[in-house]
């Protein structure tokens, strides 16, 4: 594996990402990219204020470090989106166009770009959503994530472009809180109990929602990264997840280990992005074809969430 660039690397899934590739390829060959400036244990990485919008700065980046791999991963949550969609456009659809360009241009080898559960919608089957499915999203998310995927299947198709991607159901974790997600109030959830205070949670108790723990999601999209390009049905468009839960199954896991722990609920615009989405994926292409394979189920991923929070809080 060689050079390898990572865009948006300073979110939730970017800050999990960095010290994996770093113990593979050592971190001068790990080149770090981001619209913010670094955290202080990432500065002495090759590193880059980059907008995925700006191509001429993207393509300055990917020739300098001579990158052999990128690992896209800037983009505009569910929430976000909804606040600013043009932003979420820009960065979306033109960003990932820019990068498959100058991936293409520039003989970047492999490109890894994450898709979502946004791209389903209330027309798709509620339960065990196949990878070939009716996806009419309404977020700008969910239409920009769309795009994604097709794009990277059509660059792979067109070019020859190895182009790989799952979609991530919402992720679950403790180093680097998300930002901007419609399924965030999972992760909040965790700091308010570890610090015994009451949460008031933005999703209606009862609904169901694809999940995951974000080590089974590394584990995943670095398997997905090392297949047999010969095995993979799919590209940019490969289900996984581990488990659901509703706001309400989640409160409760967590009370039984913080006794006294309560949540109160005032659903409010996340609502309507969150009653889009399925309540389970199917991940049986993911695998059969690449071995995919969740670790952590809900109680699990709870113990390690509370340990290690409490462990930070300390
Ligand atoms: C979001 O909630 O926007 C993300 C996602 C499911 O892609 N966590």
């Amino acid at each position: 594996m060689g050079t390898t660039l990572i865009t948006g690397a300073y979110g939730q899934v970017g800050q999990e990402l960095v010290p994996i590739l770093t113990r593979r390829l050592g971190r001068e060959k790990v080149v770090l990219a981001d619209i913010a400036s670094p955290p202080e244990r990432f500065r002495d990485y090759p590193n880059h204020r980059l907008d995925v919008t700006d191509r001429a700065t993207l393509e300055k980046v990917i020739s300098e470090h001579g990158v052999d791999h990128i690992f896209h991963l800037a983009a505009i949550l569910s929430a976000s989106g909804e606040k600013n969609p043009a932003r979420a456009f820009m960065t979306n659809a033109i960003g990932t166009h820019n990068i498959l360009e100058a991936a293409r241009e520039l003989s970047v080898k492999k490109v890894m770009i994450p898709s979502t559960i946004g791209v389903f919608s209330r027309e798709t089957p509620r339960r065990n959503v196949p990878v070939n499915t009716i996806m009419k999203p309404r977020t700008m998310y969910g239409i920009t994530k769309v795009t994604g995927e097709m794009l990277g299947n059509y660059y792979f198709q067109k070019f020859g472009l190895d182009v790989r991607g799952v979609r991530f159901p919402g992720l679950i974790s403790y180093s680097a809180p998300p930002g901007g997600g419609t399924t965030d109030y999972s992760v909040e959830m965790f700091h308010y109990a570890v610090r015994k205070e009451k949460y008031a949670c933005y999703i209606d108790r009862n609904t169901v929602l694809p999940m995951m723990y974000m080590p089974d999601a590394m584990k995943a999209m670095m398997a997905l990264f090392d297949a047999d390009i010969n095995r993979l049905r799919f590209h940019s468009d490969y289900n996984i997840s581990a488990f659901s839960f509703s706001p309400l199954q989640l409160e409760e896991v967590i009370r039984k280990r913080v006794p006294g722990f309560t949540v109160t609920y005032a659903p409010d615009y996340r609502q309507e992005i969150a009653s889009e989405w399925p309540e389970t994926i199917d991940s049986s292409d993911a695998a059969r074809d690449w071995g995919f394979r969740a670790e952590y189920d809900l109680d699990s991923m709870v113990d390690d969430m509370l340990m290690n929070l409490t462990k930070k809080e300390r």
